[in-house]
């Protein structure tokens, strides 16, 4: 088992505990746990099957979480959280992505309203029975309806990192079987798109029964859904749904482009073997009834006079027109990065100092980094005043003496208030070496007022880019009701650069934005956000976005070597 599904057990443990109203200490100690365990380079399974005495020596892990880790590698799952979520619908634990909806009001909304469903809750807002109850009132009633519609957009969709993990492990298993001949993830996973409506694997193999039949045991596995002669749905744990499909040898390539998709892009290459007289589908490229090609997906893409397109371009966007002309972009890589310019420390809400942040990022072969706290206005977050700021920079400079081959930059996560102003002055900003301009209040301001206030911060020739644009969460926030005309032009106009968000739920800005970014010739810098050591690692999902907006190395900055970047700070200035 993966430490990233022991880490979703505890999660939910933990929210749904919450639910109950159990003791904070309880659910911090879960979550923590998560955090530690899904941090973890080595193995939990390994370490419960050599020693499990061991686990007690990992960070925050007494006895009595050491016992459950060995229940959840043992039995796939905890009699206690099997327990909770038979007394909890999951509709209920959803309510909890609402933003402003705590635990509290959640519990309150169960037990003491009744209220089991998204219905539930929607009737019980509109019929106004939330304005009526102590602590909640008009404005929780409008929260609580937008922040349903915003749900029932997002449908149930998951977030990519949550889906992959689960789809890498399922794939990890099956590889292993001998009667797995060929196996890989297709539909919008492949694509890396930002959330997945359901996982698509397929395999080649002589014994589908068998597949089947091992697909249906995994330990992630929850229930069949259904089950053919080739094909499988399951739903997973974790409530997310899986397609499993067994193909023959010679269509596997045109069955992994058929099931990746998308639709559109599928839609293209269908038209072009009309064009050509062939006929495409699932099973390979027809010549009447003669098999043309199907093997591979190489083969297929070369019979349309095509070269092999990346999965993560295929929305018929622009991957036709470039194609066409031997233009196709060489996508970024995860090893072209040389720096991350956005991560917290202990100073505000990070959990780990400068120089622990430095030597995680230097041990990716990284040449510089960032150190980018909050500015004060982010009190929940402990945000700097210009003097804690000026004493962190001087902080930085000690940490720089103590590593050497990466440089660190003194920089700042600086709030744009509400009212357009910097939340330090300019004096104070033109000392950093790196200011990143955010918005994290007012976020519902209307068009031209939060226009206004990124157009400010764009042209303040102190600051270096504008992080997480639009604000969103996702599955769980809209963004900012913006004009991206508007902002992308003054971004190229000032030499503002801007920034891919490599958080999981951010991934902002998103990869149509990110797209016409590069049009502009706006850099983009790619960042994690960390607020660990362990944080750094979602980098991944940043190149994931930007390779589905077309980039290539050339297009994001810290690509650049560090004497590169350091020319451009200067004239980004
Ligand atoms: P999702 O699951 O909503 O995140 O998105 P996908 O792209 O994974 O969609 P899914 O799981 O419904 O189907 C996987 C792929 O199979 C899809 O990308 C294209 C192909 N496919 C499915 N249904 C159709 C269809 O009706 N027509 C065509 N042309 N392709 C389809
Ligand atoms: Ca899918
Ligand atoms: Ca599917």
């Amino acid at each position: 088992m993966q430490n990233s599904e022991i880490a979703r057990q505890f999660e939910e443990l933990a929210d749904l505990l919450e639910i109950q109203g159990a003791n904070p200490f309880r659910l911090r100690a879960y979550r923590n746990a998560a955090r530690t365990i899904s941090g973890l380079p080595d193995s939990i399974q390994d370490i419960v099957e050599s020693d499990p005495s061991e686990l007690q020596e990992l960070p925050g892990i007494g006895k009595d979480l050491a016992e459950k880790i060995v229940t959840i590698v043992e039995t796939s799952t905890l009699p206690q959280l099997e327990e909770l979520k038979e007394q909890i619908p999951a509709d209920v634990v959803r309510m909890l992505d609402i933003p402003g909806i705590g635990p509290k009001k959640v519990a309150f909304l169960f037990s003491e309203l009744s209220i089991h469903s998204l219905e539930d809750l929607k009737a019980a807002a509109e019929n106004g029975v939330i304005a009526e109850q102590k602590g909640f009132g008009k404005k929780t009633e409008q929260i609580i309806l937008e922040g349903l519609e915003h749900l029932s957009q997002a449908g149930n969709r998951v977030r990519l990192a949550e889906a992959k993990a689960q789809s890498d492990a399922i794939i990890h298993d099956l590889s292993k079987l001998d009667s797995v001949q060929q196996i890989s993830e297709a539909g919008s996973c492949r694509r890396r798109k930002e959330s997945v409506g359901d996982l698509d694997v397929l395999v080649t193999s002589s014994q589908p029964a068998e597949v089947m039949d091992a697909l249906a045991d995994h330990e992630l596995v929850n229930k069949v859904l259904a089950r053919g002669d080739t094909k499988q749905r399951v739903r997973l744990n974790s409530g997310l749904e899986l397609d499993l499909r067994v193909v023959p040898e010679e269509s596997y390539g045109a069955a992994l482009l058929y099931f990746t998709g998308s639709k559109e892009h599928n839609i293209v290459l269908r038209r072009r073997s009309q064009d050509r007289g062939l006929k495409l589908n699932e099973y390979g490229l027809f010549r009447e009834d003669e098999l043309v090609s199907g093997k591979t997906e190489e083969e297929v893409y070369k019979a349309l006079d095509l070269p092999w397109i990346p999965p993560e371009i295929r929305e018929d966007r622009m991957e036709f027109a470039a194609a066409e002309k031997n233009e196709l972009p060489e996508l970024i890589e995860l090893k072209d990065i040389r720096g991350d310019l956005h991560m917290h420390t202990t100073a505000t809400d990070g959990t780990a100092s400068i120089l622990e942040m430095a030597e995680g990022a230097k041990a990716k072969g990284y040449q510089y980094i960032a150190i980018t706290d909050h500015s004060k206005r982010v009190t929940m977050a402990n945000g700097l005043d210009a003097k804690r700021l000026r004493a962190h920079w001087k902080a930085i400079e000690k940490a720089q003496d103590k590593v050497s081959g990466i440089q660190i930059l003194k920089g700042i996560e600086c709030d744009i208030l509400e009212d357009g102003s910097m939340d330090l002055p300019d004096e104070v900003l033109s000392e950093a070496d790196w200011v990143i301009a955010v918005l994290h209040y007012g976020l519902k301001q209307p068009q031209k007022q939060i226009n206004q206030r990124l157009l400010n911060a764009i042209q303040n020739p102190n600051v270096s880019i504008i992080g997480h644009l639009s604000g969103r969460l996702i599955g769980k926030r809209p963004g900012a009701d913006l004009n991206y005309g508007e902002i992308l032009k003054a971004a190229a106009d000032y030499g503002t650069m801007l920034e891919i968000n490599a958080h999981p739920m951010r991934l902002d800005i998103d990869d149509i934005h990110a797209a016409r970014a590069k049009e502009l010739g706006i850099p983009i810098v790619i960042n994690t956000d960390a607020h660990s050591v362990a944080g750094l690692d979602v980098m991944q999902y940043g190149i994931y976005q930007a390779r589905r907006a077309g980039l290539t190395k050339k297009n994001v900055a810290n690509t650049k070597t560090w004497k590169q970047f350091q020319k451009l700070l200067k004239t980004s200035k």
